[in-house]
C-alpha cells in the first residue's frame, strides 16, 4: 500500500431496470448481484469491492427507486434512500433509451439534499443514436450540479473504464477498508438464494417475478462430498405455485438445473439442489414475514 492510497464508498442509485446491477457486476468482474429485464430485481443493497494498487472503491448497488405498492417496496426504496447518507460519492444512473420522467425528478429532488459529489451516468448508450445522447446531456445538465456526466454501456463495457478513471481521480486519500480478495459483503447463502430467484425472474412474467422469495433451508456436504442445497421458493398464491412447478414439474426442473449450474460456478464444487415451492399469502405486506426473509432495516 502506497502513502497516497485512495478509497471511497460509492452508491449506485436510479430508477428500476436502468442497469445498476449490470454495471456493478461488470466493474467487479463477477456476478454478485442478479440482473433481469424485470423492474425491481434488486431488493437489498449489495456491496461490490474493487481493489487495485492505487485505490479501493466500494460500490453499493441499491434497489431501483420507485413508487412502492407494498411493504417490501417500502423497504426497498428506504434501503436505496438511506444509502445516500452512507457514501462518499453517488452515481445516479439513467437509461439513455428512456426519456426523463417523474421518477427521475423524484431522485433529483432527493439529490438536492446531499452534499456528496453526484455523477450522472447515462447507461445503455448502445441502444441510442449519438444525437439523442447530446439531447439527453442538454436536458439533464441543468437539473443538478453534477460532478461529471458520463455516458456508458454497462452491457458491452463501453466507456466503463473511463468512468472508473474519472471517479478514481477524485477519490480522497483513504485506507484499504477490505482485503484485496474480498468482492462482496453478502454471504454465499444470500448469493445462492438470489441466483435461484434470478432463474425464476427469467422464466416467469407479470406478477410472479415480484411475488416470490427464496429461502435457503439447509446447506451441507452429503456422503458423496457433493454439496446439498435445499431451498424453498415462496409464492403468494396457489395458482402461482402451480405455474412455478409446471407440467409434471417441468418448470421447477428447468429453474433447478440452471440455478445449480450458477451455484456450482460460484462455489467451485458439485451441487445437488433440492427445490420446494410454498405459498405464504400476501407475504410482501406482512412485517413478520419480511423480517423472517431478511428484509430488515436494522440489519443495515
Ligand atoms: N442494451 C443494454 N442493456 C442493458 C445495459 N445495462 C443493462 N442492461 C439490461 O437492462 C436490464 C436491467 O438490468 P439490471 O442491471 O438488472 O438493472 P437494475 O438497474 O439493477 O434494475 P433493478 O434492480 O430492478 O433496480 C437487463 O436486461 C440488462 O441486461 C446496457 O448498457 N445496454
Ligand atoms: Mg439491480
Amino acid at each position: 500500500m502506497t502513502n497516497n492510497f485512495k478509497s471511497g464508498f460509492i452508491a449506485i442509485i436510479g430508477r428500476p431496470n436502468v442497469g445498476k446491477s449490470t454495471f456493478m457486476n461488470r466493474v467487479i468482474g463477477q456476478k454478485i448481484a442478479i440482473m433481469s429485464d424485470k423492474a425491481q430485481t434488486t431488493r437489498n443493497k449489495i456491496q461490490g469491492v474493487l481493489t487495485t494498487k492505487e485505490y479501493q472503491m466500494i460500490f453499493i448497488d441499491t434497489p431501483g427507486i420507485h413508487k412502492p405498492k407494498h411493504r417490501l417496496g417500502d423497504f426497498m426504496v428506504q434501503v436505496a434512500e438511506n444509502t445516500l447518507n452512507e457514501v462518499d460519492n453517488i452515481l445516479f444512473m439513467i437509461n439513455a433509451d428512456e426519456g426523463y420522467g417523474r421518477g427521475d425528478q423524484y431522485i433529483i429532488d432527493l439529490l438536492q439534499k446531499v452534499k456528496q459529489p453526484v455523477y450522472l451516468v447515462i447507461n445503455k448508450i448502445d441502444k441510442i443514436h449519438p444525437d439523442k445522447l447530446m439531447q439527453l446531456i442538454d436536458q439533464y445538465k441543468d437539473l443538478h450540479s453534477f460532478e461529471e456526466i458520463i455516458p456508458i454501456s454497462a452491457l458491452d463495457g463501453n466507456n466503463v473504464n473511463h468512468l472508473l478513471e474519472v471517479v478514481a481521480g477524485k477519490l480522497p486519500d483513504g485506507p484499504q477498508y477490505y482485503p484485496a480478495d474480498k468482492v462482496t459483503d453478502h454471504p454465499e447463502r444470500f448469493i445462492i438464494s438470489e441466483l435461484i430467484r434470478e432463474k425464476v425472474l427469467h422464466h416467469t412474467k407479470e406478477e410472479i417475478p415480484h411475488s416470490i422469495a427464496v429461502v435457503i433451508e439447509n446447506i451441507e456436504k452429503n456422503e458423496n462430498e457433493k454439496l446439498l442445497v435445499q431451498a424453498t421458493i415462496v409464492t403468494e398464491r396457489s395458482s402461482q405455485k402451480g405455474i412455478l412447478i409446471g407440467k409434471q414439474g417441468s418448470m421447477l426442473k428447468k429453474i433447478g438445473q440452471q440455478s445449480r449450474r450458477d451455484i456450482e460456478a460460484l462455489l467451485g464444487s458439485k451441487v445437488y439442489l433440492e427445490l420446494w415451492v410454498k405459498v405464504k399469502k400476501d407475504w410482501r405486506n406482512r412485517q413478520n414475514q419480511l423480517h423472517e426473509f431478511g428484509f430488515r432495516l436494522d440489519e443495515y
